[in-house]
């Protein structure tokens, strides 16, 4: 099955009209705590494993989609933060995303145009494509009045971004497998535990774009990483203990769970071939300096994505000694509204 036979399947009774002139809708960027790390189908990015993540409130991606009346041009305007984006600006990310809106034109020839403000460094492995994805799909559906379920836009995400299918909710999200072949079951569920203590700090080490796809380098990871077999078995380990420590509100378990699972991922990336490294010299100085501050009693994690960037897990009581150690950090309060000057 490929994509436009999951978007027919799940639109059959909707039809392709607008009812407004735009559709608008904020998505939440997301932070795997458990990653998503390789897939059983490509075309409709079904996961091996499950995956984990925490939203972050107010950092994302706000997107409004509307179709261009006078069409002269054929093809869709792109614009990200105020910026046109064109194909030769940023070829695969342009592509990716016109093969997704074709998924939902009203005719073949109808073009959209897509404005999006994303209030994080796009492309630096802190989840933007998650929001983008998400949000587009929230502003399609507001365009046409589909009133989709959430669990139902999670999906539709999915076929955009695997990552975005988290990013409907806010708090802890599951991206769950699934078993059926085409994938209406691989969505994702939030969580109802509330840990208004538990805070996110950002560190961006560096926001250049990433030399390599998280898409690419997943990919690859799973064909020829030798230890790749072992993923899923540590990864569901990893699952259980995270799930146990967020309905037990155990912080350090949550910390160890989530540190181990991003490095066991990036571990694997370095025995693939060719071999993946985003972690940089940075990276590496700021995890021996949280092992140290760990060692001297202070309860600080982290995780990494696809990029040298560390998302640091910690609790609202140690902010002053944390905000001391990195002064830069943008701190994420992720189950209260706004972010922690
Ligand atoms: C995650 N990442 O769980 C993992 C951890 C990056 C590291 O999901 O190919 O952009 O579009 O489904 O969602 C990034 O991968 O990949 C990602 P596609 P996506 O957050």
């Amino acid at each position: 099955m490929d994509k436009a036979a999951v978007v027919q399947k799940v639109l059959k009774e909707h039809s392709k009209k607008p009812q407004n002139e735009q559709g608008t809708f904020f998505a939440s960027s997301n932070i795997a705590l458990c990653k998503y790390w390789g897939k059983r189908n490509t075309e409709l990015n079904l996961p091996i494993t499950a995956s984990l993540s925490i939203s972050l409130g107010t950092f994302g991606a706000e997107t409004s989609v509307s179709l261009i009346k006078d069409n002269k041009k054929p093809m869709d305007d792109i614009i990200v933060n105020g910026q046109k984006i064109t194909i030769d600006s940023d070829k695969t990310f342009v592509l990716n995303l016109i093969n997704y809106l074709n998924l939902f034109r009203p005719t073949p020839t109808t073009y959209f145009r897509v404005e999006t403000e994303v209030n994080l460094p796009i492309g630096a492995g802190l989840a933007s494509s998650a929001c983008g994805y998400a949000a587009l799909i929230g502003a399609i559906n507001d365009l046409y009045d589909w009133q989709l379920p959430l669990s139902t836009l999670s999906l539709l995400a999915r076929l955009g971004s695997g990552s975005a299918s988290r990013s409907f909710w806010q708090g802890f999200v599951e991206w769950q497998i699934g078993t059926a072949e085409d994938g209406m079951d691989s969505v994702g569920v939030s969580m109802p535990q509330i840990w208004p203590e538990l805070r996110i700090g950002l560190l961006i080490l560096n926001s250049a774009p990433k030399p390599l796809s998280s898409r690419k380098a997943m990919e690859t990871t799973k064909l020829t990483s030798p230890f790749y077999r072992e993923w899923p078995k540590k990864h569901a380990h990893d699952l259980t203990r995270l799930k146990q420590a967020i309905n037990q509100y155990d912080f350090i378990e949550l910390g160890e769970a989530s540190e181990s699972n991003a490095l066991a991922m990036h571990a694997m990336m370095l025995t693939a071939y060719p071999p993946i490294l985003y972690t940089e010299a940075k990276t590496i100085t700021v995890m021996h300096e949280i092992w140290r501050a760990r060692q001297a009693g202070l309860p600080l994690y982290f995780t990494q994505d696809a990029g040298p960037n560390l998302k640091l897990l910690f609790l609202e009581k140690d902010i002053e000694n944390i905000r001391r150690r990195f002064p830069a950090l943008i701190i994420i309060a992720p189950f209260k509204k706004g972010v922690l000057k």
